[in-house]
């Protein structure tokens, strides 16, 4: 049987996250949105062009979580994004409050989908999540090292002018401005990336990863990026229905593993069918582990304050 991906907010991420669903035939899509119009024209034009593209997909645009009922896998944007100036952790309070919406029309309709969290700050907003939904620590999960990854792998490429796909390289930590490319994960066909680039180039680059999603805000100025953001999203799911296994980095629930418990940051986690079923541990010298425990420290600070604004959390 077809598998059914709901997408809870049908925004500039919700209705590319349809397309490429729409486009891999991957599952039928729901589109849901509290601006239901948006919602629905998105889906009627998707599906207009499913003729096409020979894709044999269902779309549905709604604002009525029942029409989400039953979800294999539900992917969350809903939310406000950042303008020029703002940084991630400014949409807490507004977002925290979508998110708390979002999470009673899912648990209600969806209790056993894998649940995907794109809307920022996101470290923090997919713990919430989790702990207002209640569902499993392992079938919750947030979107945001793929991302980060395949920036730093695209500048990487570009600098080194070889194909994108000769790199493997891991972001690890919260998505912020703390967030930690590994450069001595990496590697540019299987040599060591440390060994074929200059320091100061490498320090450039890592700068301009951990500031890509505000440059892109910069020339977009009424919104952030979407295309890369539900290239992400949609690998997650891709690997969670097809049971592919794949090693990503996502914001992860952590009992124990990197010496922290009970918060969500970025690790490489492997997703298959049964959601997040484990989180390596890979060996961080020093340097690596002062820069994790920053962004660790960032994403507690930051559900310090959510905490402040919902005292819901803290249970
Ligand atoms: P945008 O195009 O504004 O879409 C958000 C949609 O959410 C809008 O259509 C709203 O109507 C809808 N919405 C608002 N409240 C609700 C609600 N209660 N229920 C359902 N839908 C609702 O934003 P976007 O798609 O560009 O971005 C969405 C989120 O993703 C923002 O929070 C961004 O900051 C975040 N984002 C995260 C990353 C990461 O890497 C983690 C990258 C880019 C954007």
């Amino acid at each position: 049987m077809r598998k059914k991906i709901s997408l809870i907010g049908a925004g500039q991420i919700g209705g590319t996250l349809a397309h490429i669903i729409t486009m891999k035939e991957l599952a039928d899509v729901v589109l849901f949105d509290v601006a239901k119009n948006i919602a629905k024209g998105k889906a009627l034009d998707i599906a207009q062009s499913t003729a096409i593209e020979g894709s044999n997909i269902n779309l549905l645009g709604t604002d009525n979580y029942e029409d989400t009922k039953d979800s294999d896998v539900i992917i969350i944007t809903a939310g406000v994004p950042r303008k020029p100036g703002m940084t991630r952790d400014d949409l807490l309070e507004i977002n925290l409050k979508i998110i708390k919406q979002v999470a009673i029309g899912i648990k209600k309709t969806s209790p056993n989908a894998f649940v995907i969290c794109i809307t920022n700050p996101l470290d923090v907003i997919v713990m919430a999540l989790q702990k207002y939904s209640g569902l499993p620590n392992n079938k919750v999960v947030g979107m945001a090292g793929v991302l980060d990854s395949s920036r730093f792998k695209y500048f990487l490429s570009k600098e080194l002018k070889v194909p994108i796909k000769s790199i493997n390289s891991i972001v690890l930590g919260g998505h912020g401005d703390t967030m930690v490319p590994m450069p001595n994960h990496t590697t540019v066909d299987g040599k060591p990336l440390v060994q074929i680039i200059k320091k100061e180039k490498l320090d450039l680059i890592i700068e301009k990863t951990r500031k890509g999603g505000a440059e892109i805000i910069k020339y977009l100025e009424k919104g952030s990026a979407f295309y890369a953001p539900a290239a992400a999203g949609v690998e997650m799911a891709e690997s969670y229905i097809k049971n592919f296994k794949k090693t990503l980095p996502c914001a992860a629930h952590l009992n124990g593993e990197y010496g922290i418990k009970n918060l969500y940051a970025g690790v490489p986690v492997v997703i298959g069918n049964k959601g997040v079923e484990k989180v390596i541990e890979i060996k961080l010298d020093p340097k690596e582990k002062e820069n994790f425990k920053i962004s660790i420290e960032a994403v507690k600070d930051l559900f310090s304050a959510a905490v402040k604004i919902d005292p819901d959390l803290k249970k």
